[in-house]
């Protein structure tokens, strides 16, 4: 601190200082005095209490839901000894001996069903906004380990989840992967990448998306899931060969739009998907996922699809949809019958709704089949009933949707951006009108050419949907040539082409309204931006949170920069947040609630509010903690 103060000193940046400098400068010796962590996280409990977390304004709790007097999720009963022994084998065990290539064989040559379980990745996305906080996942996770070690995959990282631990769980996504890896050693870790999206909205520079795959690797990560947002096979070979260069499973996965049963939607027809499956086996791919990211995909599609792409290609085929439409189970039992070698779904009380199917009800269902996935039930049942403790705390984050809807075959939304497009709505003003919002998507996809909807495409259909309810357009207003539109921004970039092209191009009506004249670009979009100077980027980037940055956090930096710095911003000030209970985090404590957090291994505090000042006294409020027993006051300026 001494250092820092000279350095920092009006006169010593001058260069006029003399020898005499220390001597006649005693300010040199005030040091800033950095607080401890406890400290740290007692102000931030102190600051949700006086001025709410911001993540928290305008939600509401469930009536009968208050937020302090939840019980504590019930974990499964197995005793220390049992935590103790050592872990069967499990599909992360099988990847490190054989290979991914040799894996691909093994996943073949099983009768039963793979089963992945999406629960702290997509389910928590779907279903309530991603807002998963790192602690409930670490939890549970030993007892993964121990109790399902024939699981196929955990789905725990990349999507959403990204980008939403650092905006507004301010916690970090890489920290979340290594604590789950210590945790669960023996299962694959997969997780949803975006192509040259990567776990963002944007198109990087490809030695990003190199860069990001190779730090994913190495931080845990065994089985990639790499979509493109318009199923161009071309956009996705950077990150394909990123996969496989880091020693990874490469799966090129499908995004299934369209309806193969109905013949008026001849553009994604059976011949559409088995020349894209083809490209991909061709392009890498160790697996083949098909991605029915709204949940369109009916029973006798998914039949007729696996049934096919077994026949056309000889990769294992890796099946994943949501439960939006409330039938989607029918749909993987029908893929399974087809031969589909592993299947995704979320636990009991984290499946339905937008959400992934039941798991444990599908592997109930498959009992004494030929397929049966052999797994624990029971142990599949207790871990359930730990998530559906979970659940509870992020009441206010779900949306307000009891059943499945057969509308999504008309709308085509994805489950991911369901709920979020419905609240984007309500913010707006137009709850009243999510009828004419969804009617819009459906329109506005026709209006793009019945494109791919999936982030990031299904987000530019999502803008324009709104943009069009926001201002009393109909489509037949945005076709119109002589009506002046003035489109989102988003809307602008994916016509130029700034997201890549589909197979068949944008309508060139639409590309002539909406770029007015200017060009669009030639080819995909990473092969026209320059390589990013990431050793220029990682000088940027500590300068902007003024500390050394990991290799890790260069990634995060890459993918989000204001997000990323905002985020060592608050970790600065408040420390690691993510130790803190969620309900803590969310709410704070009420007067007499006592919590232990862990700090480190073997570290715990116990905290205790005891009371507060009721009145801002001069714009501050006197937080009374007790610390380990000792008493400390907490001053919180209230934000009014
Ligand atoms: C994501 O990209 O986050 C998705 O879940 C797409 O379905
Ligand atoms: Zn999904």
């Amino acid at each position: 601190p001494f250092l820092e103060n000279v350095i920092n000193h009006e006169l010593f940046k001058t260069g006029e200082c003399t020898t005499r400098f220390i001597d006649t400068t005693p300010e040199l010796f005030n040091f800033a005095k950095r607080q401890d962590r406890a400290t740290r996280l007692l102000r931030f409990i102190g600051d949700v209490n006086v001025n709410c977390n911001p993540e928290m304004k305008g939600r509401v709790w469930p009536a009968g839901a208050p937020a302090h007097a939840l019980a504590a999720p019930l974990l499964p009963q197995l005793s220390v000894a049992e935590l103790d022994q050592p872990l069967a084998p499990g599909s992360r065990s099988k990847l490190l001996e054989l290979g991914p290539q040799r894996f691909a064989s093994w996943m073949l040559a099983q009768p039963q069903v793979l089963l992945t379980d999406t629960t702290m990745r997509d389910a928590h996305q779907s279903l309530f906004a991603t807002r998963m906080r790192t602690a409930d996942m670490l939890a549970i996770a030993p007892y993964y380990a121990r109790l399902l070690p024939n699981l196929f995959s955990l789905e725990c990282w990349g999507g959403a989840t990204f980008d939403v631990a650092m905006r507004f769980l301010k916690e970090d996504p890489w920290e979340r992967l290594s604590l789950l890896r210590e945790q669960v050693p023996n299962t694959l870790f997969q997780m949803l990448l975006r192509s040259s999206n990567a776990v963002g909205y944007t198109n990087y520079a490809d030695n990003v998306v190199r860069y990001f795959v190779q730090q994913a690797a190495k931080g845990g990560i065994d089985l990639f899931r790499v979509f493109d947002s318009l199923n161009w096979v071309e956009n996705m070979r950077v990150a394909i060969d990123a996969v496989r260069e880091a020693g990874a499973l490469a799966e090129g996965a499908i995004c299934y739009s369209g309806d193969l049963l109905d013949p008026k939607r001849g553009k994604y027809s059976l011949k559409y998907y088995v020349a894209m499956a083809k490209e991909l086996e061709k392009a890498g791919a160790n697996i083949i996922g098909i991605k029915d990211m709204a949940g369109i995909c009916k029973p006798a599609a998914a039949r007729m699809l696996v049934k096919v792409l077994k026949e056309e290609v000889g990769l294992p085929i890796h099946f994943h949809t949501h439960d939006t439409s409330g039938i989607s189970a029918a749909s993987v039992l029908a893929a399974i019958e087809a031969g589909c070698d592993a299947v995704d779904g979320a636990m009991d009380a984290m499946s339905g709704l937008t959400s992934q199917p039941n798991l444990g009800s599908i592997s109930a269902a498959l009992l004494g089949s030929e397929r049966d996935p052999g797994m624990d039930r029971s142990a599949m049942f207790s871990i359930s009933q730990y998530w559906e403790g979970v659940r509870r705390y992020y009441a206010p984050f779900e949306a307000e949707m009891r059943s499945g809807t057969s509308d999504v075959y008309r709308h085509e939304m994805p489950g991911g951006q369901y709920t979020n497009l419905r609240e984007q709505a309500r913010s707006m003003g137009l709850e009243q009108r999510w009828t004419d919002v969804s009617q819009a998507y459906a329109d506005v996809n026709q209006l793009f050419g019945d494109i791919v909807k999936v982030t990031p495409t299904s987000k530019v259909v999502g803008d324009m949907a709104l943009f069009m309810v926001a201002n009393n357009l109909t489509p037949a207003d945005v076709a119109d040539p002589a009506r002046q539109v003035a489109f989102p921004e988003s809307v602008v970039s994916l016509v130029k082409g700034e997201l890549g092209f589909p197979p068949d191009g944008f309508p060139p009506e639409l590309g002539a309204k909406v770029l007015q004249g200017a060009a669009p670009l030639v080819g995909r979009p990473g092969a026209s931006l320059p390589p990013v100077d990431l050793d220029a980027a990682l000088v940027d980037a500590e300068a902007a949170v003024g500390r050394a940055l990991s290799e890790q956090e260069l990634a995060s930096h890459l993918m989000y920069p204001k997000v990323f710095s905002d985020y060592a911003a608050h970790q600065a000030l408040y420390g690691n947040v993510s130790v803190l209970p969620t309900p803590v985090f969310f709410n704070g404590l009420v007067d007499g609630q006592e919590v232990s957090i862990e700090i480190d291994k073997g570290k715990t505090l116990i905290v205790r509010l005891q009371g507060s000042t009721e009145l801002p006294d001069e714009g501050e409020r006197k937080l009374f903690f007790e610390l380990n027993g000792q008493p400390r006051v907490i001053r919180i300026r209230h934000q009014g």
